[in-house]
Order: C-alpha cells, then structure tokens, then sequence
C-alpha cells in the first residue's frame, strides 16, 4: 500500500490490484538519452516559459502551478483548488524565483472547476482560474479535443515547476524544466491499476525514472511541442521507477476549458 502524492495532500489508499502491479514492466523508451533534472532537469526563467505562472495563497507562498492560455484565464489542476476560494489564492506571472517580487501579481475573480471533478485519481482534474488582472506575457496554446497524436507513446513532453526537486525534498527556488517521454495507455494501467483512466489522463516518464514532477509541481505544464497537452496532476511518489507521472490528458477537456476561456 502506498500514498499517492498530490499538492495538497489526502490521504489515498491505492487498489491493490495497482500495488500487485508495482514490479510490472512499464513500455517506455528506453534508447533516449535521459535528461538531468522538477526531479532530474535543469533550470530554467520564465522569460524562456511566459505563460508558466505560480499560483499562491494571499501571502505569497506557491502551492501549484499554472499556464496562462489568455491574458485573464489561466489552466491549473482542479485538484489544487481543493478547499480553496478565490479570495484566498493569487496567480503570480513572470517571476522565476519563489523568492523574487518581480512581476505581475493578481486577484482571482472566479475558479472554474470541472463540475465531474473528485479526486485526482477519479480524472476530470481541471480548473480555469479567471484573473482580476491581465496578465502581459504571451499565452499558452492548448491542445484542441482533435489532436490526440501529441499523446502517442515515446512521444518527447517538456514538463515545468517549482516543485520540490526529490520525493522528500525541498520546493525548487528557480523554475525548473525537464523532457519526459509519454507512457502508452497499457503501461499505465500496469503501474496504476484502475486509478489510470485512459479517457482522462496521460502518463510520462522513464521506465528507470529519475526524471518526474513532483510536489509542488501539481497545476503546471505539460508541453508538447510548445502546446499544452497535459496538466500535472498525480502519481505514485516522484521519479521511481515504474511509476511515470500522471498528467490530465488535456485533449479530452479542451472544449470544456475552451467555454471557460472566452465566459
Ligand atoms: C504533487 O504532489 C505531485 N510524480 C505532482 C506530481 C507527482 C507527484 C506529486 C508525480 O504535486
């Protein structure tokens, strides 16, 4: 039995049929080179990543991440808003460090959380933020609901935050980025059992791991050729191996975001 790790932690007991599968092989790539380090990736700025935004109580301190997708609307996880109302959360663009006061801070005038949403490991864990204040940094395309080739396994997906940098570790100060390889559908329901919805989400990592998001990270990015096609939502602990990150498979909630974004 294990915990599943999310931003704001609950207590979640996994299926055992997923805790029998924890040996089982998972079908990612093994040729790539792997990338250093989120987990395992390297630094990074947002003036290299505009829309990447740190979503953060009302005394600053970040909890998940974001991606501005138009200059009032940002996409997170709804499993960040858990608890959360919009008075309590600001959305923070343009500043690389956690420490730093530079760039725009705002309100948040509505949470949007998708209305069949639960739990992280149920799927439908999206939400669209509507800021008080624009934000004046270049947006995020989306994935639209046709384009489902951006989740074809071995398929390279770039991933962003400022999530701590170990399973146990310490929230990273500076943004960090790394490449992870799409997982296929099959391979994740290996290592997830039942708590994998195919329809709902997407996995990434390597098979050997080291390379992951973490805590911290929920909310943020998942990019695929510059287009965000995921949003970090769960796994099991960060970078083990056998247990790639699970991402909301972005694809299948466009439309749904997509209302959100011009309400
Ligand atoms: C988190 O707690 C979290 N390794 C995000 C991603 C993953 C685990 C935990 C996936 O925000």
């Amino acid at each position: 039995m294990f915990e599943l790790h999310r931003a704001r932690p609950v207590a979640a007991v996994m299926a055992a049929t997923a805790a029998a599968a924890a040996t089982a092989l998972l079908g990612a790539p093994t040729a790539e080179a792997v990338p250093q380090p989120v987990v395992g990736g390297t630094t990074t700025t947002t003036t290299a990543y505009p829309f990447m935004m740190q979503i953060t109580d009302s005394s600053g301190n970040q909890f998940c991440g974001g991606t501005l997708v138009a200059a009032k609307k940002v996409v997170t996880a709804a499993h960040c808003m858990a608890g959360e109302t919009a008075s309590r959360i600001r959305v923070v663009g343009g500043r690389t460090y956690l420490n730093g006061t530079d760039g725009t801070v705002s309100k948040v005038s509505k949470i949007w959380v998708d209305p069949d949403y639960t739990d992280a490991t149920n799927g439908d864990d999206v939400a669209v933020l509507t800021l008080s204040t624009s934000m004046p940094y270049t947006p995020a395309s989306y994935v639209s609901s046709s384009q489902t080739g951006v989740y074809a396994a071995g398929t390279t997906a770039r991933i962003l935050g400022w999530g701590t940098t170990s399973e146990n570790g310490s929230s990273s100060n500076q943004l960090r980025t790394a490449t992870v390889p799409v997982v296929s559908d099959t391979s994740c329901r290996s290592a997830y059992g039942s708590d994998y919805v195919a329809s709902d989400m997407v996995c990434a990592g390597y098979t050997s791991g080291g390379v992951d998001t973490c805590q911290g990270d929920s909310g943020g990015p998942l990019l695929v050729g510059g287009v965000l096609a995921g949003i970090t939502s769960w796994g099991e602990g960060c970078a083990e191996a056998g247990y790639p990150g699970v991402y909301t498979r972005l694809a299948t909630f466009s439309d749904l975001v997509t209302a959100q974004v011009q309400s």
